[in-house]
């Protein structure tokens, strides 16, 4: 964590007070002097804010558990309609926390206007959830008995989440967990805590002022990696989601797993789009476009390589960099700008050591270059890459946060597909195409192997109404819609038995 130069008191930023006094949200709350804030579009200190102690975080789950213990046995209708509550706040103030994402993490205007969106749409689908919490009744082998599953409440629910979607990927799980009856403990990345303590302030007005909803249902803390191990050691948080690195995933899921706790994990991408002769190239153009450099190439969603058939691959770079010279690069507030900052001078750093990588391994890379750093020496603004790779070398099976395009060029389409998987990651994948045979070669079970398969769409903006996530070390979890929320309630199976007889299952017979 950044920690201040001198013991001068940092002033917030004008902006940062107006918002949160628009939102009627006390950001003197959460002041202090540990964690420095600063915005990705300029290099300025926004604020300075307090991190979590480790006997607040006690606190902090002290209080999840008995909100969870209240929130449990609130009928879940009645648990969305908190969710329908918070929904209405955040349409109300969409613009206002649309510019909090964007001084938060650099996201455009219109990227971010999307992601608050995103939760707008998720708690629509969790108010509509919370009528749909249903289990099955299942056939039982013995007469005059029946046996069904019900689904409980589980317990807290502690939430990791990364720099690049601040709000979305938490109201993904949050919003689904409150209709399931759990109490939520998000611990936002250090980097973005400003749209954490918007939204999360938010929450609280609306816990507040609806009677059903205790106190302690929905914290933040603030803190890094430390914070976050002990989130995920804490034997009292049922539930971890987190989402970020593959490296930071490995270190949840063990301390999860040594606990035996539940974790959903989140992690890397490496997204490929695989382009064939018989694809709509306009369409292509505008679909790698926008998931290549789309949120400046910082989504786990972004098209990190494209995988392009030899005959076409010349003409498409060519178009394809006649696109990337339109694109307007710029601050991420102003109107009409595709491409605003990266989040800060490591994502820069990270970049330019792969283009040089790539080079070494034989790549030709066009774009790359940071610009705008006269006028901001500490911003971080970079001309979105395309490098034409010879082969699929180590740095194409890096994931590198930042807006980097591999291409490589196929002639079978099995041969494509082989690339396509050939990563340890596997998060999204894409195919363009209008042969119906292609495509449906690339879905069925010997094509992509990730746990988002497209066709004729990039691979980053995902709905929230399917499940989202990934095999291999993108580690396997599910977030969002279709019917993740089974991983927030605990399943009981019920046998009830309304006869005078105690016949025994498998056809034991037991004398006595
Ligand atoms: C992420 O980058 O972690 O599909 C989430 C998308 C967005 C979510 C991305 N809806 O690109």
């Amino acid at each position: 964590l950044a920690q201040p130069a001198n013991t001068k008191a940092i002033e917030t930023r004008k902006d940062v007070c107006a918002i949160f006094d628009q939102l009627n949200v006390p950001l003197t709350d959460f002041l202090g002097n540990n964690l420095i804030k600063t915005s990705p579009g300029d290099g300025d200190v926004l604020c300075s804010l307090a991190t979590t102690s480790e006997d607040q975080f006690e606190k902090t789950v002290d209080q999840a558990q008995s909100a969870f213990l209240k929130w449990r046995t609130v009928p879940a209708p009645l648990r969305g309609e908190l969710v329908r509550r918070f929904c209405e706040k955040v349409r109300t103030h969409k613009e206002a926390l649309a510019t909090i994402v964007t001084l938060d993490c650099g996201k455009t205007r219109e990227e971010a206007l999307g992601e608050v969106q995103e939760v707008i749409d998720i708690c629509d689908f969790a108010v509509g959830l919370s009528r749909q919490l249903y289990g099955l009744t299942i056939a039982t082998e013995r007469p005059n008995h029946r046996m069904a599953e019900t689904w409980h409440p589980l317990g807290v629910f502690g939430q990791i989440t990364a720099f690049n979607f601040p709000v979305a990927v938490w109201s993904w799980g949050a919003m689904i967990a409150l209709v399931c009856g759990d109490s939520v403990i998000w611990k936002p990345s250090e980097k973005t805590p400003l749209t954490a303590l918007s939204l999360n302030g938010l929450l609280t007005q609306t816990i507040a002022e609806y009677d059903q909803a205790p106190d302690g249902l929905a914290q933040v803390v603030i803190g890094g990696a430390d914070l976050g191990q002990a989130l995920a050691s804490n034997k009292r948080i049922q539930i971890v989601s987190a989402t970020g690195s593959t490296r930071m995933g490995e270190q949840v899921s063990a301390t999860v797993g040594a606990r035996l706790g539940r974790a959903i994990l989140e992690l890397g991408g490496n997204n490929a789009a695989i382009v064939t002769p018989e694809a709509d190239m306009e369409l292509a153009i505008r679909g790698v476009v926008f998931a290549a450099v789309g949120t400046t190439g910082q989504r786990c969603t972004s098209m990190r390589r494209l995988i392009i058939h030899k005959s076409v691959a010349d003409d498409f770079c060519e178009r394809l960099k006649n696109a990337y010279s339109q694109l307007r690069i710029g601050q991420p507030q102003d109107a009409g700008v595709h491409v605003g900052p990266l989040i800060d001078q490591a994502a820069y750093s990270g970049m330019a050591k792969s283009l040089d990588i790539a080079k070494s391994e034989g790549g030709t890379v066009s774009g790359g270059e940071r610009v705008m750093q006269d006028q901001f020496p500490n911003a971080y603004y970079v001309k979105p890459a395309i490098v034409r790779m010879p082969a699929q070398t180590d740095i194409v099976k890096h994931e590198t946060f930042a807006p980097i395009l591999y291409v490589m060029t196929y002639e079978t389409l099995e041969e494509a597909i082989a690339l396509q998987n050939g990563v340890t990651q596997g998060l999204s994948s894409a195919i363009f195409t209008n042969n119906m045979r292609e495509a449906e070669f690339f879905l069925s079970a010997a094509g992509s192997d990730c746990g988002i398969a497209n066709v004729n769409i990039g691979t980053s903006g995902a709905e929230i109404g399917g499940a989202f996530g990934g095999e291999k070390n993108t580690g396997g979890g599910r977030a969002a819609g279709s019917d993740t929320w089974k991983n927030f309630m605990r399943r009981a199976t019920n046998t009830i038995n309304y006869s005078a007889e105690l016949p025994l299952a498998q056809g034991v017979e037991f004398g006595a």
